[in-house]
């Protein structure tokens, strides 16, 4: 059994719970924060048997796109000047970054 963890963009996570569930995988979804861009991201745990990883890889695939995202100016006022960048900055997001990990004991109780 693996966990694949999903860190995907919050606008693709209601069309990926979706498919997740059509394609019958269960998953579990939780709000968490980039370390960069400090903003609201979705990461999916999805539990699931080995030979399913590839399906599910190309399900989130299908359904998570990378968009540009602008990264506004932090403004000097009552923190470090010295890391002031004066113009957005726009990053690259990607669709999805994941993670699978061996998964040593699985229970229900
Ligand atoms: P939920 O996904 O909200 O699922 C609640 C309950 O609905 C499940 O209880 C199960 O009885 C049913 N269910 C879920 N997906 C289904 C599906 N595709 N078809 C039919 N019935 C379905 P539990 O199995 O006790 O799971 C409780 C919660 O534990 C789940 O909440 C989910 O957040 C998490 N979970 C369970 N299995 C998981 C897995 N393999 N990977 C990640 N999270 C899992
Ligand atoms: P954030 O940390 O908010 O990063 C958003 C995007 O900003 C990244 O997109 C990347 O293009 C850029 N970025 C991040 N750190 C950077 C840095 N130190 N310098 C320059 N640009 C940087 P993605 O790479 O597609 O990542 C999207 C989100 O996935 C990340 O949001 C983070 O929450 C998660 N993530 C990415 N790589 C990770 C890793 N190795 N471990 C844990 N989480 C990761």
């Amino acid at each position: 059994m693996k966990l694949i963890m999903a860190v995907i963009q919050d606008k693709d996570s209601n069309r990926l719970s979706d498919a997740l569930v059509k394609a019958d995988y269960r998953a579990t979804k939780l709000a968490s924060t980039g370390g960069f861009l400090k903003a609201g991201n979705t990461t999916f745990l999805i539990g699931t048997e080995d030979e399913n990883v590839d399906n599910v890889m190309t399900i989130i695939k299908d359904n998570c796109q990378s968009r540009e995202q602008l990264v506004a100016p932090i403004s000097p006022m009552g923190g470090n000047a010295d890391s002031y960048v004066p113009y957005p900055v726009e990053v690259q997001v990607g669709g999805a970054t994941v993670f699978v990990l061996p998964v040593e004991q699985f229970e229900q109780f």
